[in-house]
């Protein structure tokens, strides 16, 4: 009797992530200086290799592997242990080495410092089961210390949080959330209390604290008797380690169990004395924190942004291995269609990421000009937003590109989703950014700065096509800003309840102009068409509904049910 041999599919491969992302190369391509790009460009390629290679495979082979605590030793010690799996390790060496910390901080690429770095980032995250986000809070640790004026804190810490040796590399926690709140931090209930040796002593508990096993971190807490409320909080610095290496007053009472990142140790801990230094005014301690937010929210977008490229490479791979009814998938015209929507979208978001990098960069070289940092603070909650609502829904839609498959956890495809739902949360709910935009867009020319913004991403945009694109962009934007001008003289109270449905309207319209923008230069410069084609179809991705509606149209809005605004993308 002959066996009978079922069917075996294919499973999806991954090449060199550097080489095979045209989106980003593009990007680089026209953005950088050709001497900068041709430096860095065997770097990127030999993270893409990694990423798509050693990486990706052990990320697999050690998928079932999920950070344990050991609370106790077998005498009674108690040891608060974090056992890290196999993929952290290697990553964390791999991520000092190739600098991407550090690429930031360095000299030789000026201003294209920080596109350097967050390539790299961008390569690497999705291979490394969330070691991005230490990685993001270390970047935002260093950036505020070094804002700051505390020189003996800076030498203690930074050289560690920017080093490329692996021996010296330090990561860096963020512990802000409490159980009294994650986005409303002045409830902190952490009390600081002066030591003698002029440090400080913190007593509370810390409820959401990412990558606990990170050797420092920055925190909030109140200075006893401190007025209640955000503005009596002050930042502190805390490392985790005493010099015998274990730290007796951070109690880890448990790791999250949570919806994803499960890689990630997320622990609840307790202070119970843990030696602190104030980093700088007693008072403000939202305000001094709020740099490491605005890195951590680049990193955010930026992932969010290498997320949908990384669900891209692998559906678009496997499109061409799996065949259903008589052909594969790749020559499907519904596929493909499926497929190319999702493809603008990635691209729209890798483009709001990398111009938030670039502003960053220039801020960070010294230029100094008022215009640009009030552009980056607006434009940074709003590319979190965009990005991240963007990566929950197209994670969620690349994974029935493999219909059955991506729901079934050992193809390793679920993370995918299951990883991008985080976005949207940490570092700012959608809802909490809404409002920080609202903040930033008070600020004295803010508004003006923004509109200079869109004009100057289509300035250049002439062919017909891009130009219908971008005057979409341009009209969804100021249709978006007259609602928020009606609503603030007609009916102030809505202006709070509309603040999702405006911020995620101007994000849409920034993406798309950017990607115009780049559509026109690639279609002259270098004569090709692929950014165009994303570019038009992210605009009839659904930004168009919005100008359907005309501007001022108070009815609408003052009922709060403009489906211009509600087309949440
Ligand atoms: O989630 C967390 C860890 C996740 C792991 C990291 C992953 C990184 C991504 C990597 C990808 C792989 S840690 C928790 C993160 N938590 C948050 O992001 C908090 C969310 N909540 C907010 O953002 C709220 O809006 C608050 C906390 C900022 C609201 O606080 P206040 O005190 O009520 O707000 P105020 O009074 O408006 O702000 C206080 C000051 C003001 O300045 P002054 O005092 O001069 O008037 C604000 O203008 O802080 C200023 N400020 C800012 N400045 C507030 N936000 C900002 C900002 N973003 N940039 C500049």
């Amino acid at each position: 009797m002959p066996r009978y041999e079922s069917f075996n599919q294919a499973p999806p491969q991954l090449g060199n992530q550097f080489d095979d992302d045209e989106g980003l190369r593009s990007l680089l391509r026209r953005q950088l200086p050709e001497d900068v790009h041709r430096a860095i460009e065997p770097e990127l390629r030999e993270m893409g290799r990694l990423a798509g290679g050693e990486l990706y495979r052990l990320s697999l082979a050690d998928r079932l592997n999920e950070p344990t605590l050991t609370q106790w030793d077998p005498w009674g010690r108690r040891i608060d242990h974090i056992e890290l799996t196999r993929v952290w390790h290697r990553a964390e060496r791999i991520a000092a080495e190739m600098g991407v910390v550090a690429a930031a901080y360095e000299d030789g690429y000026g201003p294209h410092a920080r596109m350097h770095q967050f390539a790299l980032a961008y390569l690497f995250g999705p291979s490394t089961d969330t070691y991005s986000c230490p990685l993001a809070m270390t970047d935002g640790a260093a950036r505020s210390l070094l804002d700051s004026d505390q020189t003996d804190l800076i030498g203690r810490a930074v050289p560690h949080l920017i080093s490329r040796d692996p021996a010296e590399f330090w990561t860096s926690g963020q512990w802000m959330t409490e159980s009294t709140g994650g986005s409303d931090v002045s409830q902190t209930e952490t009390v600081a209390r002066p030591h003698d040796d002029g440090t400080w002593r913190l007593w509370g508990r810390k409820w959401f604290t990412s990558a606990a096993t990170s050797q420092v971190a920055l925190t909030l807490a109140r200075p006893e008797g401190g007025p209640e409320g955000s503005r009596g909080l002050a930042m502190f610095y805390v490392e985790t380690f005493d010099r015998d290496g274990s730290c007796p007053e951070i109690r880890v009472n448990r790791l999250k169990d949570k919806l994803g990142t499960r890689k990630l140790p997320t622990a609840e801990l307790s202070l119970e004395g843990l030696r602190a230094w104030m980093v700088g005014p007693h008072e403000h301690g939202v305000r001094q924190i709020a740099p490491m937010l605005n890195i951590t929210r680049t990193w955010n977008g930026v992932t969010a942004a290498s997320g949908m490229r990384r669900g891209m490479a692998l559906a678009r791979d496997y499109a061409g291995r799996r065949r259903a009814f008589g052909a594969p998938l790749s020559e499907k015209p519904l596929h493909v269609d499926t497929l190319a929507g999702l493809q603008a979208e990635a691209e729209g978001a890798l483009h709001f990421a990398f111009r938030v990098a670039g502003l960053i960069g220039m801020v960070e070289a010294g230029d100094d000009r008022d215009e640009l940092r009030t552009r980056l603070r607006t434009l940074t909650p709003l590319m979190k937003l965009t990005t991240a609502r963007q990566a929950v829904r197209v994670s969620s839609e690349q994974l029935e590109c493999f219909g059955g498959a991506g729901y079934v956890e050992d193809t390793g495809l679920p993370s995918l989703l299951r990883d991008s739902q985080v976005l949207s949360i940490w570092e700012g709910t959608t809802n909490v950014l809404a409002l920080d935009t609202l903040r930033a867009l008070a600020a004295p020319g803010a508004a003006d700065a923004l509109t200079e913004e869109l004009r100057d991403a289509v300035r250049d945009v002439k062919e017909p096509g891009l130009s219908g694109a971008a005057d979409l962009a341009l009209r969804t934007a100021e249709h978006a800003s007259s609602w928020l001008s009606d609503a603030h003289e007609q009916m102030p109270d809505r202006v709070e309840a509309g603040a999702r449905r405006f911020a995620l309207s101007l994000g849409r319209a920034l993406e798309l102009a950017y990607l115009c923008g780049h559509a026109e230069w690639a279609l002259t410069a270098e004569r090709d068409p692929r950014p165009r084609a994303a570019a038009l179809r992210l605009a009839a991705n659904g930004v168009s509904q919005l100008a359907e509606i005309e501007p001022g149209d108070s009815a609408l809005l003052a009922a709060g049910i403009g489906p211009e605004l509600g087309n949440e993308r």
